[in-house]
């Protein structure tokens, strides 16, 4: 058999177009902004040009706001549903005019993103020439985010829709799509053509998604209205702290590059901002870990996933709330019957273990957490977050998302939704190293 890596290294290569990655065949045959990030982390290790190429791939799509939408739609390709046709990026005057796209965007991860590449490279002077290239774009991205979606200018953005998150069909999702009644729309589900309807979304769960589309369309996808009237408002933990770590590390890469002290000016001033106000308002003392905020219905939505301990990649928790969040993790997500992470709280009664956000382990948040547990100094635990997530890869394959319970690993058979999966093939590559 061959190894790991060198199996993680065919699916990254299998799922390069020439100029960026699809996350994986059939299912996913676009570009994602997240992805793309984390796929570059893969790539850097073994073929930076490629790395280097998936992410100016991605800020080429960049609109004239600063805006990156979460899916660019490089090919025309039926087997995704919504497409190009549905979510009409064209209604925003500023949107890219050379790639259609979503309207929406996805957790910015491009800032860590430089700075991972950075890290690995063993040619650095070039690789600091390429990321002096491009990361004035990365810094454009994080003006936009704190220009448009800070209404109350707290330091915290706001997503509104779950497919910004990441974490589309998590169940904290459910108390939003209990505020809203959308139609029922019609339309042809593409994404269970290829992948078991058990482990997707349900359908009224997509007349929710459509619906908050349907009223951004409306406005042409403009910032203030949709801050105004989209039923979906939410401050999220694991956004928020992918924006506060790709501040950071813009700020050592800026130093890096040298000059441009007005710009290391202000990511400290956001960062300072942000992580006061993340720490304030969106750690759940109670539970023990960070929560997201309904920012449309102004109240806490007070649930534990994955996302609640993503703050630790981002340095954010004092090393108190820190202890605190190991504890919760341990007790709830950690029982010998359980690998590590899974999405949402194992304890709880909306957990699903094989549907996608409800309850499966994703490897991005592992490789997020991995490293967030060892920056704090939690070597043990994040030793078996790793090891978790190369058995649960070597046992199934390169799956998008892994059952969590143990005892369903008998045979090889829980891995979930798509095979051959871009991020999961490279973050095991770089935990590999
Ligand atoms: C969708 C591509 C995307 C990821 C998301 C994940 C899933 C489905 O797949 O979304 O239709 O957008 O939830 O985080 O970026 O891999």
């Amino acid at each position: 058999m061959k190894k790991l890596q060198e199996q993680a290294i065919e699916v990254l290569n299998n799922n390069w177009t020439g100029s960026f990655s699809i996350p994986c065949a059939n299912l996913y045959p676009f570009q994602w902004f997240w992805d793309s990030g984390l796929i570059a982390i893969g790539f850097a290790h073994f073929d930076m040009p490629k790395a280097e190429k998936e992410i100016e791939t991605l800020l080429d799509a960049q609109w004239e706001n600063g805006f990156i939408p979460h899916i660019i739609f490089h090919t025309e390709n039926d087997s995704y549903f919504p497409g190009a046709s549905f979510h009409r990026s064209d209604l925003h005057p500023l949107a890219s005019k050379k790639y259609k796209s979503t309207g929406m965007t996805q957790p910015p991860v491009t800032g860590f993103v430089l700075e991972e590449m950075y890290k690995i490279s063993n040619q650095k002077e070039a690789s600091l020439k390429y990321i002096a290239s491009v990361i004035d774009k990365v810094y454009f991205n994080h003006e936009y985010f704190y220009k448009n979606r800070d209404p109350q200018n707290e330091g915290l953005v706001y997503i509104y829709h779950n497919w910004e998150s990441g974490t589309d069909n998590s169940p904290i999702w459910d108390d939003i799509w209990e505020t809203m009644n959308p139609p029922e729309y019609t339309f042809e589900r593409r994404d269970t053509t290829h992948v078991d309807a058990a482990q997707r979304p349900s359908k009224r769960e997509y007349d929710h998604y459509l619906h908050i589309i349907e009223i951004a369309k409306e406005h042409n996808y403009s910032d203030e209205k949709i801050a105004e009237l989209s039923p979906f408002l939410v401050q999220d933990p694991l956004f928020n702290a992918m924006l506060i770590k790709s501040n950071e590390s813009l700020i050592t890469l800026y130093k890096l590059i040298g000059g441009n002290i007005d710009k290391i000016e202000q990511l400290k001033k956001w960062q300072e901002k942000s992580k006061e106000s993340f720490n304030n308002k969106l750690f759940d003392d109670e539970l023990g870990a960070y929560i997201h905020y309904d920012l449309r219905n102004e109240k806490p939505l007070r649930y534990l996933s994955s996302s609640s301990f993503s703050p630790l990649f981002a340095n954010i928790p004092t090393k108190e709330k820190a202890d605190k969040m190991i504890k919760v993790m341990i007790e709830k997500f950690g029982g010998e019957h359980q690998y590590l992470c899974a999405s949402f709280d194992p304890t709880s009664a909306l957990f699903n273990p094989k549907k996608y956000w409800r309850g499966p382990v994703w490897i991005n948040l592992n490789w997020m957490l991995f490293n967030g547990l060892n920056n704090y100094g939690y070597t043990d635990i994040a030793e078996r977050v790793k090891q978790d997530t190369i058995s649960l890869i070597k046992n199934n394959g390169f799956y998008e998302y892994f059952d969590s319970r143990k005892e369903m690993h008998t045979n090889g058979k829980a891995g979930y939704g798509g095979n051959n999966f871009s991020w999961s093939a490279a973050l095991l590559i770089d935990l590999l190293e």
